[in-house]
């Protein structure tokens, strides 16, 4: 366990699969979402299924029967988790739990976002829709790497049942440590790898950094 997640927002099916290749030591899932899925197709969740769990960041936030649709389509390409939005309200989520729950996958509920415009809106209602997905059930949330402070009273709010996935490491400003040492279960990786000159040695510092964070050295 590396505690990371690539976020593999290439467009090029070929360098998707390799920088999957190359990383897949170092992430304990990727994470697929628009950008390479609508330049690669769907089929593309199969082919880097091959190197980790594949969590689907659609963010899903539509009514109940339409959220209800789009996961059945996530899961039946092969995905294991799927990301959605919490601010719909808790019978959409409900739609998207019950259909993970059928193909016993996992949700993934935004409750606010990692960008400098996440705090205008998403941050007042953060709290509460972390409080709905864990009353309703969800695998865990996505909450801002770039605000350790925030993931710590979100933390504080959903105690331990709940796992945090945590976008906005390096590219956005957030240190993989401070994250995990607020508590978050897993960050979030995109550019700081699959841009970088050598991916895999990115991604191993990284995974070195969160390391030492764990072993109390951080
Ligand atoms: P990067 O490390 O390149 O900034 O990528 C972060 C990834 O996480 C992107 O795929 C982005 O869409 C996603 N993300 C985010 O950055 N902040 C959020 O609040 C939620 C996200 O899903």
């Amino acid at each position: 366990k590396t505690r990371m997640i690539l976020a593999l927002d290439v467009s090029d099916r070929e360098e998707a699969l390799k920088i999957a290749e190359d990383v897949s030591e170092f992430v304990d899932a990727i994470k697929v979402g628009y950008p390479l899925v609508l330049a690669t197709g769907l089929e593309i969740i199969r082919e880097l299924a091959e190197f980790a769990p594949i969590i689907a960041d659609f963010k899903v936030a539509d009514i109940p029967n339409t959220n209800r649709l789009i996961c059945k389509q996530v899961f039946e390409a092969g995905a294991d988790a799927v990301i959605v939005q919490g601010f719909t309200g808790r019978d959409s989520l409900d739609a998207c739990i019950e259909v993970a729950s059928e193909y016993r996958r996992d949700v993934f509920v935004v409750s606010e976002m990692s960008h400098p415009g996440g705090a205008e809106f998403l941050q007042p209602v953060g709290e509460a829709i972390a409080r709905m997905a864990s009353e309703a059930g969800a695998f865990g949330l996505v909450a801002p790497a770039t605000r350790p402070e925030r993931v710590k009273k979100i933390r504080k709010i959903i105690g331990d049942k709940l796992t945090i996935i945590s976008p906005g490491v390096g590219a956005q400003g957030g240190r993989a440590s401070d994250v995990i040492a607020a508590g978050a279960d897993w960050v979030i990786v995109g550019r700081s790898i699959y841009k970088a000159e050598l991916p895999k040695e990115a991604a191993s510092e990284i995974a070195a950094e969160i390391e030492a964070e764990l072993r109390g050295e951080g």
